[in-house]
């Protein structure tokens, strides 16, 4: 068994931060009752959470997406900031169409991290009118 150190990766009693449109939301969950609604369709929004790395090692990220309805296209992009070095890695950045369900299976999103904290960040960018985008499932791991 992993230990896992997102907190909450299924959004279902949310310890994370949200800007902009924003929101825990009950329509497009892949497990339990809630997914993060990164955006609203047509407006932007983050989501984001600030974890503390135990051990530097090798770090497997991933998490499940799906965008709902709305005309248009909505940028979106994962990211994992790290304060040291000052480094800023994007795991996923794709431009997304309407009703579209995606998997992200973590093997290609491995990293390198010191002991640290280090914040991932979820930026839905929309061009009015546009899908929203939900997440669900966020899972950050060391890699034995
Ligand atoms: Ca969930």
């Amino acid at each position: 068994m992993s230990n896992e150190l997102v907190r909450d990766g299924g959004f279902e009693n949310s310890p994370w931060w949200f800007t902009g449109t924003a929101k825990v939301d009950v329509n497009c969950q892949r497990t339990g009752q809630y997914a993060a609604r990164v955006n609203l369709g047509g407006t932007s929004g983050t989501v984001s959470q600030r974890i503390f790395i135990p051990f530097a090692g090798r770090y497997r990220f991933s998490f499940w997406h799906v965008t709902d309805s709305g005309g248009g296209s909505v940028a979106v992009k994962a990211e994992i900031r790290i304060a040291t070095p000052r480094q800023t890695v994007t795991v996923y950045e794709s431009v997304l169409g309407p009703n579209q369900v995606y998997q992200q299976a973590g093997t290609r999103q491995d990293i390198e991290l010191e002991s640290q904290y280090i914040e991932i960040v979820f930026a839905a960018t929309a061009n009015a009118p546009s899908p929203a985008w939900y997440i669900d499932d966020v899972s950050l791991v060391e890699i034995p």
